[in-house]
């Protein structure tokens, strides 16, 4: 690894990845890998956080990895692993529910969203996952972490829990000789045409792999077929497109729409509204087609191939886990001395 700013990231394993993941995070993790070093993680240990079948878990964590790697990530100059092959992130963790307060998780609006009115029967582990997201990142001490606008929240967390530790130990750390502040403040970088997808069935819910409809998602492995079917059945209405962002502003269904055709085509909603302002939403439709097909279809048939290989998948996470342990020893050595553990 080369550069001085690290990024990391993860993907949950919890089923069917969909065009919001792909342009919220995998798109942007392909593009920094050119003024990064990267780590990028399939986050196992999240997705158990509700219930996941442990056959179709398995199938899963090979199929992210699959989408990481042909998406274009390369496993070679940056680290792709699995989770729970690092016990770092496990060990951290615990440290960070012990400084992390009952009160700052209790504003978590994506807990509250999962939990749902059953919160009594949720897992102790949903509502602890922004502790264990806070010790993916600063286990590798990372400063950048492109995540989808949903992920805001967490990151903000993230950040206070590393001011806390620093400061709760500062002497400690001062007497270790490591530096004023031993975590960074790691900056999100949530941005562009598409940083929230939403469903195409109803523009004011997320695109999400747990919506029951399918038609809500383009999923990355659907064929042209099923890719056609879902933009054309897309919720829109029934006026011709505005010429500009600001004639959006009341139509969620058509603004999802042209910031994902913009993020597709690497264009800003502008330059797609100059070129599709005033006409039908059939012809931009059509268009939005073509354009989706062209840009997913050949992700998802080297998704296939790869995922018929698991012998290879499960060698890239290997080779990727015992890469980032490496990492993920160093921090917790020093966490460990500053805390006051023994070892
Ligand atoms: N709709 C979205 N638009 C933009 N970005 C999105 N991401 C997820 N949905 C959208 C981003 O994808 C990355 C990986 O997400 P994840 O799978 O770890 O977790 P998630 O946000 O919980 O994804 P889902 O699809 O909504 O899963 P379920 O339905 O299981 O909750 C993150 O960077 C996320 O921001």
């Amino acid at each position: 690894m080369a550069f001085q700013q690290r990024v990391f990231s993860g993907v949950q394993p919890s089923g069917n990845l969909h065009l919001g993941n792909y342009l919220g995070a995998i798109k942007r993790f392909v593009e920094m890998q050119a003024d990064y070093d990267c780590l990028y993680c399939v986050v196992d240990m999240h997705a158990i956080t509700v219930w996941q079948d442990p056959v179709e878990l398995k199938r899963c964590i090979r199929e992210v990895t699959a989408a990481f790697l042909a998406a274009g990530i390369d496993p070679t100059k940056h680290i792709v692993f699995n989770q729970s092959q690092v016990s770092g992130h496990a060990e951290l963790a615990w440290v960070f529910n012990c400084v992390a307060r009952l009160g700052w998780l209790n504003r978590m609006t994506q807990f509250k969203e999962k939990a749902g009115k059953d919160r009594e029967n949720a897992s102790v582990g949903l509502y602890a996952y922004p502790n264990l997201m806070a010790a993916d990142i600063l286990l590798y001490r990372a400063t950048h972490v492109p995540v989808g606008e949903d992920q805001k929240q967490h990151l903000e967390l993230t950040r206070d829990i590393a001011q806390k530790f620093n400061n709760d130990f500062s002497p400690s750390i001062a007497e270790l000789g490591l530096g004023d502040a031993f975590f960074p403040q790691p900056e999100p970088l949530i941005g562009g045409p598409a940083a929230r997808v939403m469903s195409l069935r109803d523009g004011s819910k997320k695109m999400s792999k747990s919506d029951p409809s399918d038609n809500s998602r383009i999923n990355l492995t659907d064929d042209a077929d099923a890719i056609a079917s879902k933009v054309r059945k897309a919720k829109t209405d029934p006026e011709p497109l505005p010429s500009d962002v600001e004639g959006l502003k009341p139509r969620p269904e058509a603004e999802n729409l042209v910031g994902i055709y913009a993020a597709l085509a690497d264009t800003t909603k502008d330059k797609v509204l100059a070129d599709f302002g005033g006409g039908q939403f059939s012809t931009f439709k059509s268009a939005l087609v073509d354009l989706a097909v062209a840009r997913l279809g050949p992700i998802g048939s080297e998704m296939k191939r790869l995922v018929a290989d698991p012998g290879y998948i499960d060698g890239v996470l290997r080779d990727g886990a015992s890469r980032a342990r490496v990492l993920a020893d160093e921090t917790m050595g020093h966490v460990k001395d500053i805390v006051g553990f023994v070892r």
